[in-house]
């Protein structure tokens, strides 16, 4: 019989290999392994005269050769198998005593560097306990100090190693194995956060629903449930009334409930195509519902309306009024219940807890072709504990300082680029989607003299999702007559915008943080 013995903790190893040797078994080992046997008498033959390759590269390449792991994995009952390591001159290998490279050891020790982590990863010792575990019924693979004895006394008492104990080893091969990669990856895990890239994606999605069609009827479509998770809108909404939602339905009211969650005096958000038409703060919902329906009263006809409060009978009432697709509320007195059922094609939903956010690290998706794109969501309204930048010489008004932040709430869930102007705690133009800004920005101040008329955008706040390039926005806001601004700042050419504002005799808060969309 032939040992190969090559091991990183060396607990125990000197009086198994003698026991071995002194068993008739031949001892194949590995330079360090090799070093420590020699020394204590064992004869050893070394690893490079049986590969008839000197071990290189720091070690890196030591057992990693055909002479072997054909040795290890030879089925011996095999005759071609048999024939075929004669005519290469290859031995068989039947006892493979591995223990590898001490990973989490090396990961334990406090700072340690990446390159000494990624060197401690064993590559040859996992190979031949694989190559050995695989072929168990021929090789007994020891890779725990623990079972030394066991081995030794199978064969002083039959010569060889039983079946079932050459089994029982084998399986804790792949445990090992198994074991010390899921530590690597984990490493390596840790590694990428670190350096703040995404972690490894795991996510893993059921099918929940086929539904009619997608986007448009000639598209498939289905939705499917994170596994293991039991939020958002269709997990947690109940609905009270009308057909099944399609697959527009879904994605559009999930975008008008991410906005309403900004919010926690009584709003109400309107919205078409996944962007927001209409938004309303009051002191009643009543109050937001007609404001947010009058910002828009064209947008809004068969589009989504979600309020954070629950729906009364007058709500109900001014709802009735127009085609709504989907009314989303946390709940509905009984009055506004009936008057809303009274229409066959409205959809009703109940979502208890509308106000529950989105866990901070949940990811969101976007498929593209031949891949996915992964981020963290967009979670946060302000950098974090950061006051607004006001750059102006011009203060806001406590009423306009209320507005901005709507402003900015709205703009953050509007597709890029996007502009809103807010007055009195209602949308009056919002621009959304443009491939230019000042388009994006002409459409909102066209949209709120429209509503409001030329002379009435005095005290209106202007919010912008990234930063103005040139001051043509602040131009066109200050020729309308709005009066303040919110927008990130980080542009070259910033101060052209501070300038235009203090021209203008308008004030500007800075919040040093984009909310592209799209
Ligand atoms: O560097 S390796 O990935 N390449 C190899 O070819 C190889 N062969 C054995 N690591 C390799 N080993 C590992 O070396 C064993 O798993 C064991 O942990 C260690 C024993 O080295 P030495 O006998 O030189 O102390």
């Amino acid at each position: 019989m032939r040992a190969l013995i090559s091991v990183s903790d060396k607990t125990g190893i000197v009086e198994f290999a003698q026991k071995l040797s002194n068993l008739g078994v031949e001892i194949i080992s590995t330079g360090g392994t090799s070093k420590v046997l020699k020394d204590a008498g064992i004869k050893v033959i070394g690893i490079s005269e049986v590969t008839g390759f000197p071990e290189c590269l720091d070690g890196r390449v030591k057992t990693l050769h055909p002479n072997i792991h054909a040795g290890l994995l030879a089925i011996r009952s095999n005759n071609e198998h048999m024939k075929q390591l004669r005519d290469l001159n290859i031995k068989t290998i039947d006892i493979v005593v591995v223990n590898l490279y001490p990973f989490k050891q090396t990961i334990l020790k406090e700072s340690v560097d990446r390159q000494t982590a990624i060197e401690n990863i064993d590559i040859g010792g996992p190979t031949m306990l694989r190559s050995a575990a695989k072929n168990y019924q021929d090789v007994a693979v020891v890779v725990d100090p623990k079972d030394y004895d066991k081995v030794i006394k199978e064969i002083e008492n039959s010569k060889e190693v039983s079946l079932d104990t050459k089994f029982y080893l084998c399986s804790k091969v792949f445990e090992h194995t198994a074991h010390y990669d899921t530590l690597i990856a984990t490493y390596m895990k840790k590694e990428r956060r670190d350096i703040g890239l995404p972690e490894t994606f795991t996510m893993t999605f059921e099918k929940v629903q086929d539904m009619r069609y997608g986007e448009n009827p000639h598209q498939k479509a289905a939705f499917y449930k994170e596994v293991n998770k039991n939020k958002g809108l269709l997990a947690s909404a109940i609905q009270l009334h009308g057909k099944e939602l399609s697959f527009n339905n879904i994605n559009d009211t999930n975008g008008a409930l991410e906005l309403l969650k900004e919010f926690d005096e009584p709003t109400v958000v309107g919205c078409k195509h996944s962007n927001p038409c209409g938004v309303g703060t009051a002191n009643s919902i009543y109050d937001a519902y007609i404001k947010a329906y009058s910002a828009d009263p064209t947008s809004i006809f068969g589009g989504i309306v979600v309020a954070n409060r629950e729906i009364d009978k007058r709500t109900a009432e001014e709802i009735n009024k127009i085609f709504i697709e989907i009314v989303v509320a946390p709940s509905y007195s009984d009055e506004a219940l009936d008057i809303l059922k009274s229409k066959k094609n409205i959809r009703l939903l109940k979502i208890e807890n509308i106000m529950t956010k989105q866990d901070e690290n949940s990811y969101d998706l976007k498929k593209v072709a031949g891949g996915i794109l992964v981020q963290t969501i967009d979670s946060k309204l302000l950098p974090y504990g950061s006051e607004l930048k006001k750059v102006t010489k011009k203060q806001p008004t406590e009423a306009e300082m209320k507005d901005l932040i709507m402003a900015w709430k709205i703009v953050k869930h509007t597709k890029s680029n996007a502009i809103t102007i807010v007055k009195n705690g209602q949308s009056i133009g919002i621009g959304p989607g443009q491939v230019n800004r000042i388009w994006a920005c002409k459409q909102a101040i066209e949209h709120a003299i429209e509503y409001l008329g030329k002379d009435s955008l005095k005290g209106a706040c202007l919010g912008s999702d990234a930063y103005f390039p040139f001051p043509d926005c602040v131009e066109a806001a200050a020729e309308s007559g709005i009066t303040a601004i919110i927008q990130p700042g980080g542009s070259m050419n910033d101060i052209k915008s501070i300038e235009a504002c203090d021209k203008h005799n308008m004030s500007m808060l800075m919040t040093d943080m984009r909310h592209f969309k799209h």
